[in-house]
C-alpha cells in the first residue's frame, strides 16, 4: 500500500536535547511515572473528526487544508481510504488510541437503512486496521447534531420522531462500537438545550433525554457492551444553552435519573473555560464524585471565546490535569484524547504531526512534573496542615456528626472566640510550583 506520509518516519522518542520537530522530547511511552508506563497511563487518542475530517473552513471562508488521499466526495470508497490513511497516521504517531463520530468515518446516505450499510462497510476497513496496528478505540459516538433533523435537539426534540431517528442512530453506533472493541461510548448533547425558553418545555425535555439514556444502557447490557458511557459536559455553542452544562449539571442530572452507575464524565478543557471554570476545576469535581472517566485533551483561546479546540502546549495547564488524574490513580479505561485542531493556516500533513507531538510532549511533562510534586509531598503536606483543626477535637466530632448547634453554641460560649487563622500562602506555593517546572 502507498504510504501517504513518506516524508515522516515513526516518531521516536529522542529527549530534551533533540532539535528534531519530527521526535518526541518528553513522551518516553516505556518510561515510568508513579510504576505506570506513559503509554499505559496517558492512553493517548487522536480524534477522526479534526485530524482527517477537519476542512479548515470557518464562518468567513472555505477549507483551506491540503488532504492530497482525499478525493473530496461523499464516497464509500473515499471513507475507506482515509481510514487506511488514518491509521498510518496513528501508527507513525505512536497513539494507542483513536476516537471517532459515526458520521466522520462514513457518509451519511438518503436513509437510516444507507447510512448504516455506508458505517458498516467503512467499520470493516477500520477492523482490519485496528488488527494489523494494534490501534485500539477509546470511544465511539454518534453525530446527532450535524444533520438538520436535529436542529431542535435529539433526545430532547419537541419532535418524537427525531428522537426516535437519534435512538436508532445511537444503538448502531453502540454495536458497531462494540464490534471495534471501543472501551468507552460518549455522548455529548451538541443540541440537547435550548436557543430560547418561550418556545421549551424544558422539564418534559430533561424527562425525554433520561428516558433515551436508560434505553441506551439497556440496549449495551442486551447486546453485552461492556464499555464505559460518558457524557461530555459542554455549556453552549451551538446552542445557548446546553443541559450537560457542567461536571455539577451533569451530575445532578445522573443523580435525579438514576444513571450514576451508568455514566461517567468525559471532561474537556475548552468546554471547562466556556462554562467559565478551569479545567482543573471540572476534574477536581469530577474526581471528588468518583464520575472522572475520559478527558477530551484541547485549549481554548481566552482572548476569542469559543470552542477553539486547540492542541494543549501549556504546562501549567497538562500539570494541573495530571495532579488529579495522577490523584485518582488514572484514567483507564478512559484516555487523553485530542479532540483538537490544526489552525486554518496550518494546512499541510506534516502540521498534523507537528501538533499531536506537541500535546503529547506537554503532557508527558505535566505528568512527570505532577509526579514530582506529589512525590515531595510538599503541596499535600501545606493542605494536610491547612484543614488539622478538623483531624481531632470539635473538628473531628462535626466531621462525625455527634454534635448539634447547642453543642456548638456551648463550645464556642465557653471558649469565646475562635482560635485565630492561618495564612493560605497561595503565593508561596505559587512559587514552589514553579520550581517542579
Ligand atoms: C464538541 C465536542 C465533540 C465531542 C464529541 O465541542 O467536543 O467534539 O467531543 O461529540
Ligand atoms: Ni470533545
Ligand atoms: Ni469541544
Amino acid at each position: 500500500m502507498a504510504e501517504f506520509f513518506p516524508d515522516v518516519k515513526p516518531i521516536a522518542y529522542e529527549g530534551p536535547k533533540s532539535k528534531n520537530p519530527l521526535a518526541f522530547k518528553h513522551y518516553n511511552p516505556t518510561e515510568l511515572v508513579e510504576g505506570r508506563s506513559m503509554q499505559d497511563l496517558l492512553r493517548f487518542s487522536v480524534a477522526y473528526w479534526h485530524t482527517f475530517r477537519g476542512t479548515g473552513s470557518d464562518p468567513f471562508g472555505p477549507g483551506t487544508m491540503v488532504r492530497p488521499w482525499d478525493d473530496g466526495s461523499e464516497s464509500v470508497e473515499n471513507a475507506q481510504k482515509r481510514a487506511r490513511v488514518a491509521f498510518e497516521f496513528i501508527t507513525k504517531l505512536g497513539a494507542p488510541f483513536y476516537c471517532f463520530h459515526d458520521r466522520d468515518v462514513a457518509p451519511e446516505g438518503a436513509t437510516l437503512a444507507e447510512s448504516n450499510k455506508h458505517f458498516d462497510a467503512v467499520a470493516k476497513v477500520l477492523k482490519e486496521e485496528q488488527q494489523r496496528t494494534g490501534v485500539k478505540l477509546l470511544w465511539g459516538t454518534a453525530n446527532l447534531f450535524s444533520n438538520p433533523r436535529f436542529m431542535h435537539g435529539a433526545a430532547t426534540s419537541c419532535n418524537a420522531d427525531v428522537f426516535a431517528y437519534a435512538a436508532a442512530q445511537v444503538k448502531k453506533a453502540i454495536e458497531v462500537t462494540h464490534e471495534l472493541g471501543g472501551e468507552n461510548y460518549v455522548f455529548w448533547g451538541g443540541r440537547e438545550g435550548y436557543m430560547n425558553l418561550y418556545n421549551t418545555d424544558m422539564k418534559r425535555e430533561l424527562a425525554h433525554l433520561a428516558k433515551f439514556m436508560h434505553l441506551a444502557a439497556d440496549h449495551a447490557k442486551a447486546i453485552g457492551f461492556k464499555g464505559q458511557f460518558l457524557f461530555e459536559p459542554k455549556p453552549k455553542e451551538p446552542t445557548k444553552h446546553q443541559y450537560d452544562f457542567d461536571a455539577a449539571a451533569c451530575l445532578n442530572f445522573l443523580r435525579a435519573n438514576g444513571l450514576m452507575d451508568k455514566v461517567k464524565l468525559n471532561i474537556e478543557t475548552n468546554h471547562a473555560t466556556l462554562a467559565g471554570h478551569t479545567m482543573m476545576h471540572e476534574l477536581q469535581y469530577a474526581s471528588d464524585q468518583g464520575v472522572l472517566g475520559s478527558i477530551d485533551a484541547n485549549t481554548g483561546d481566552l482572548l476569542l471565546g469559543w470552542d477553539t479546540d486547540q492542541f494543549p502546549t501549556d504546562i501549567y495547564l497538562t500539570t494541573q490535569c495530571m495532579l488529579v488524574i495522577l490523584g485518582q490513580g488514572g484514567l483507564a479505561p478512559g484516555g487523553v484524547n485530542f479532540d483538537a485542531k490544526v489552525r486554518r493556516e496550518s494546512f499541510e500533513p506534516v502540521d498534523l504531526f507537528y501538533a499531536h507531538i506537541g500535546g503529547m510532549d506537554a503532557f508527558a511533562r505535566g505528568a512527570k512534573i505532577a509526579a514530582a510534586i506529589r512525590k515531595d509531598g510538599l503541596l499535600a503536606d501545606i493542605v494536610k496542615k491547612r484543614y488539622r483543626s478538623w483531624d481531632s477535637g470539635i473538628g473531628a466530632k462535626i466531621e462525625a456528626g455527634t454534635v448539634s448547634f447547642v453543642d456548638l453554641e456551648k463550645y464556642m460560649l465557653e471558649k469565646g472566640n475562635a482560635d485565630k487563622n492561618e495564612s493560605g500562602r497561595q503565593e508561596l506555593i505559587e512559587n514552589l510550583i514553579n520550581d517542579y517546572l
